[in-house]
């Protein structure tokens, strides 16, 4: 973005909704408006604080050792295990009765694990871990539908110090393949599959396809889930076989606070995924603290939901690392929103009586789409706080998701980070903020983040330009797994000595955060930087409309053009076929925003292409309106909705 972008659209700016916290949650809220002060006075005493929300084998001689930047380490000479405290110590607390997940199938059946379970669980995981010849520094690929064994297979790894590698259910066979190789994992944990919309999906032929081509693995551990027939390998070995037969004694050693805790692959927009690594010590401190604070997170009395995958980072931080480290009592569900009906979500909200709620914008704008009665249906007043996570919230989708979900009373946090930051970096926080829709607000206690311009200067407030982060944060990315050159690269050399996100921003008067999308979705049209976030969320303000995604195609009079991909609602009616709708849509974007982001094209479909964490793959509707053949599908969520839109879109090939 360059400065023009300081002048171009502000409709994000004008919105003038305010939501101050209700009284009785700011009044009793974890975190108050002093620790803004307290992080500002001195940053790394703040950090230490919060780190000692954990329990240490051995104290760390130092906060941070940024010596060698852009290679952080936190808590140097700190010992802990992460599995310890994320279970173990509930238990010897006395806390062992408490819930740490409510699991519920997609078919209905359910599973409760307390915490004392929970311990026997990854004992007894752990133990067969080492059977099969897993030791500490060791990788582990896993590949499981969202059932029990999922976190108790990532907190056995990080009990015995490997590091673990979650892939997506999902992914294909060769996506596998790549992340195993690249991590050279010994041991792949999966299942024979796992429930989606209402019938088993199987996982082990991807695996075996997958490991067939893999060289470094060793032993299949395979969890019964289905039923289904599995083609048995050598490698192979049951979880029922190994795992249930272990002793459920296992004492956890401590280790480093930076001993690698996992990789998670991203898949970027083009090129090789980037293994993401995380490690312990600096990671687990931030997870859990944001955990407390933006959720406001009382382990005794709240139900935490987040809806996310645990193949997300959003899982591994926020249903995973961040709830046990806090002793919270989770949701787990297994399967798709619509299975067996449109109302499971408020169905499994309204039966385990959940207070804080978690989950993503496209999932609040496939609810919008699907109608406001079905969450009515439903008794959902237990609900306190509500969370937003994974792209841009447009203002309308926050104001429906408050009102529809939350009552009208819950404050909506909308949480900015990424797979890179480890835990949530720019939010509202529930007993402080008064929330704009549709803006992160600030950066939270203890994080350095602003907006540049092109020249790594600071944009004033009301102005835009680039997402930066300006001192290490304890959950920060350690390097890329294998790559320290690509780590420096990708994220250190854009403006040097910041962290370059990859996302727009815009500060308004108030330096309050709007995020704008990625840096290279952002439109250029007659000269004038125009984000797709700007865009859509007009689009979404129009009442007839449920989502939209906006492209910049190529324009021989404007250098770029915008082309708007838009799904109606379901109220809308019959009438959202025709030439008129698509003007009534032109002329309500030329209204909110002027004229110049006018969308040259409006089509109107059925779906969008997403990913499995939900965001809105542009590029290949990109390659739809520039009218190339479609690029890459294999991170699709549904490989088939490419070929629905290019039905609707006569001429597209
Ligand atoms: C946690 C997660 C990271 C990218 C990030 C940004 C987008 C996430 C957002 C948001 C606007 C928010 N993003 N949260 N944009 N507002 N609240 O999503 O990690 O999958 O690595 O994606 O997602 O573009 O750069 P990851």
């Amino acid at each position: 973005m360059s400065e023009k972008s300081h002048e171009t659209l502000s409709n994000l700016l004008q919105e003038k909704r305010r939501f101050p916290p209700p009284a009785d949650l700011a009044e009793s809220a974890n975190v108050t408006a002093e620790a803004y002060d307290a992080a500002a006075a001195d940053r790394l005493a703040f950090w230490a604080e919060q780190a000692e929300r954990l329990s240490w084998s051995k104290p760390w001689d130092e906060v941070l050792d940024w010596s060698n930047p852009p290679f952080a380490k936190w808590f140097v000479g700190g010992e802990l295990n992460v599995a310890y405290n994320c279970v173990d110590r509930h238990v010897e607390a006395g806390r062992g009765d408490r819930v740490a997940y409510h699991w519920e199938g997609e078919p209905g059946d359910t599973r409760t694990l307390t915490y004392a379970d929970l311990q026997r669980e990854v004992n007894k995981a752990a133990n067969a871990l080492l059977e099969l010849g897993v030791r500490k520094g060791d990788r582990v690929a896993i590949y499981l539908p969202m059932i029990p064994e999922l976190p108790i297979s990532m907190l056995a790894c990080a009990r015995i110090g490997a590091t673990h590698s979650v892939v997506f259910g999902g992914f294909s066979a060769e996506a596998l393949r790549t992340r195993i190789d690249d991590a050279q994992a010994r041991l792949v944990i999966t299942a024979d599959g796992g429930y989606r919309r209402g019938k088993p999906s199987a996982l082990k032929p991807t695996v075996d396809e997958a490991v067939a081509a893999a060289g470094s693995v060793e032993r299949v551990l395979v969890v019964r889930r289905t039923g289904a027939e599995v083609d048995a390998q050598e490698r192979d070995v049951w979880w029922h076989d190994v795992v249930d037969r272990q002793s459920d004694e296992h004492e956890a050693q401590p280790h480093d606070a930076e001993h690698p805790l996992y990789i998670l692959y991203t898949s970027g927009t083009t090129g090789k995924p980037k293994g993401i690594l995380h490690t312990s010590g600096g990671y687990l401190a931030q997870t859990a603290y944001t955990h407390h604070a933006v959720f406001d997170l009382k382990p005794e009395t709240d139900v935490y939901w987040c809806s996310a995958d645990i193949g997300w980072v959003t899982g591994h931080s926020y249903i995973v690392y961040g709830p046990l480290a806090n002793g919270a009592t989770s949701v787990m569900y297994e399967g798709t929103p619509d299975t067996p009906h449109q109302g499971r979500w408020w169905e499994i909200i309204a039966k385990y009586k959940v207070t804080v709620f978690y989950t993503a914008p496209t999932a609040i704008r496939t609810f919008m789409k699907w109608g406001d009665d079905i969450p009515a249906r439903f008794d959902l007043s237990s609900l306190r706080v509500l969370g937003s996570v994974g792209e841009p919230i447009n203002p309308e989708a926050y104001v429906w998701y408050r009102e529809n979900i939350g009552a009208g009373k819950t404050p909506v946090v909308d949480t900015w980070w990424q797979t890179e930051t480890g835990a949530i970096m720019i939010s509202p926080l529930p007993g402080v903020t008064a929330g704009k829709p549709g803006a992160a607000m600030r950066p939270l206690p203890g994080i350095d983040a602003d907006v540049v311009d092109d020249t790594g200067t600071p944009v004033p407030d009301g102005g835009g330009g680039f997402l930066v982060v300006k001192s290490p944060w304890p959950s920060m990315l350690r390097t890329i797994w294998g790559d320290d050159e690509r780590y420096v690269k990708t994220y250190w050399s854009r403006f040097p000595g910041m962290y370059f996100a990859g996302d727009g921003a815009k500060k308004d008067e108030d330096g309050d955060f709007w995020l704008l999308g990625r840096v290279d979705d952002v439109m250029l049209v007659s000269g004038h930087n125009i984000s797709t976030t700007e865009v859509e969320s007009a689009l979404v303000s129009h009442p007839k409309v449920a989502e939209a995604a906006v492209v910049g195609a190529t324009d021989p009079v404007t250098g770029q053009a915008i082309v708007a991909f838009v799904i109606p609602r379901g109220s809308a009616g019959a009438e959202v076929e025709g030439d008129e709708f698509a003007k009534e849509l032109r002329d309500h974007v030329a209204r909110s925003l002027g004229p110049i982001a006018k969308p040259r094209q409006i089509m109107i479909v059925p779906e969008l292409p997403k990913t499995r964490s939900g965001k809105i793959m542009r590029r290949l509707l990109k390659d739809v309106a520039e009218n190339r053949s479609i690029g890459d599908v294999t991170t699709l969520a549904d490989s088939t909705v490419m070929d629905l839109i290019s039905q609707k879109l006569p001429g597209t090939k």
